[in-house]
């Protein structure tokens, strides 16, 4: 049975990929840091212990470990007990609104997390394979489309640490031969999307604007452009890069750019909403450098994986509106979920 080590775990991408990976029949290991409320949420589904402790196991096979990024003690040991195959590194200070707020805290974790976490699967394992969750945040917007080739423009902090640990992953590959990937994925999105992220904190707002408990939602700058995917289809391809004769690095996302006023738009009238009466802009959601133009052109993953996306923007849009159209108690318009079924079948996600 393959163990693979997942940080991360109790985001959104970590709850998809391990759904995926307990699919595929791995003995699952995430590390969970300790809050003051329950932080497990999008796993609770997986692991229903309300509460772990030290290292507890679940009967569906996923273990979760206490540690965070920060700690490289706790990072080896568990790395030397667990001895993974796979190793996926999903955590970070992944807000790039907030890594303007904690430059030195993002620096730390979603830069120098990478290189704590890469020395300790080395040293547990020479064998391992390891992912590395990039993004196109690194391009910053420049050259559109852009692909494995686009030189970088980091324009956040957080864009700085993240083409750091792609460097980091790229040395450890080049260096010691590891079996290391960049992933370098453009934003990708769900129902279990962090309710501050503007696609989600829109399908939110509506639902909540739906259900008569507000009145307005505020925003910053519409006119950024984002290619924007479903999450559970990357996490298939994350797997999917360890799975090769050699690792290399993949840009990953959908080809389609759209803007955020075009998010509202189709999200408001999806819902029979008017944006007119509900949309207003605040300068504090504004950043002090923007990315303007994100789009991904895919085709190395398409040729070499066989990957490419199914769930394209409108899907997209329907897909999040209704589920949280369900999660504030009203009714969904429906189209979302016949979006799924169609596209998807039996679904070996769970949880939404
Ligand atoms: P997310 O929902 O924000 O999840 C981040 C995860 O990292 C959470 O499990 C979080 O734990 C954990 N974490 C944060 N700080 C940590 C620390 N100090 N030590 C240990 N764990 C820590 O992110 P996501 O959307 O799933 O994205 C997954 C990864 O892909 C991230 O690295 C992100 O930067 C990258 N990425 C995302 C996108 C996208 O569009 N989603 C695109 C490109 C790259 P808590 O639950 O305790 O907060
Ligand atoms: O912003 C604009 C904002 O925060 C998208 C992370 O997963 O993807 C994500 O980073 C755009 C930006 O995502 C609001 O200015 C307008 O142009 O949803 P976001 P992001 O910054 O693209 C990349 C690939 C990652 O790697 C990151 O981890 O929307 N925008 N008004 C707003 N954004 C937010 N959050 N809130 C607003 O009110």
């Amino acid at each position: 049975m393959k163990k693979a080590f997942v940080t991360g775990i109790t985001g959104q991408d970590g709850s998809y990929l391990t759904e995926l990976l307990i699919s595929k029949g791995y003995e699952v290991h995430g590390l969970v840091r300790r809050s003051s409320s329950l932080n497990t949420s999008r796993i609770c589904h997986i692991f229903p212990e309300a509460e772990i402790a030290g290292t507890s196991k679940s009967e569906s096979g996923l273990f979760l470990h206490y540690g965070d990024l920060s700690d490289s003690e706790q990072i080896s040991n568990i790395m030397d007990k667990v001895k993974p195959d796979e190793v996926y590194n999903l955590a970070a200070q992944s807000h790039v609104r907030v890594s303007f707020d904690t430059p030195e805290y993002t620096g730390n974790i979603t830069g120098l997390g990478t290189t704590r976490l890469l020395e300790a699967a080395r040293r547990s394992n020479p064998g391992v394979r390891f992912y590395q969750a990039s993004s196109s945040e690194m391009f910053g917007g420049k050259k559109p489309p852009q692909n494995e080739e686009t030189p970088f423009y980091p324009r956040s902090p957080y864009a700085c640490a993240k083409v750091y640990s792609y460097w980091m992953t790229r040395n450890y590959r080049e260096g010691y031969d590891m079996y290391a990937c960049n992933g370098i994925l453009f934003n990708h999105e769900s129902p279990r999307r962090g309710e501050t992220f503007v696609t989600r904190k829109i399908t939110r707002r509506i639902a909540r604007i739906v259900a008569g408990k507000e009145k307005t939602l505020s925003l910053g700058n519409l006119d950024a452009k984002r290619d924007w995917g479903f999450s559970p289809e990357y996490v298939e391809c994350m797997w999917m890069m360890l799975q090769q004769k050699q690792a290399t690095d993949y840009v990953i996302g959908t080809g389609e750019t759209h803007s955020v006023a075009e998010f509202v738009d189709a999200a408001f009238e999806y819902a029979g909403l008017d944006r007119e009466k509900h949309v207003q802009i605040d300068q504090k959601y504004f950043r002090p450098t923007e990315v303007d133009v994100l789009i991904a052109d895919p085709r190395k993953a398409e040729k070499n994986l066989g990957w490419k996306a199914k769930v394209k923007f409108l899907d997209l849009v329907k897909i999040m509106v209704d589920a949280d159209m369900r999660e504030f108690g009203v009714e969904p318009v429906g189209e979302g979920d016949m979006i799924l079924a169609k596209r998807f079948g039996k679904k070996w996600w769970k949880g939404d």
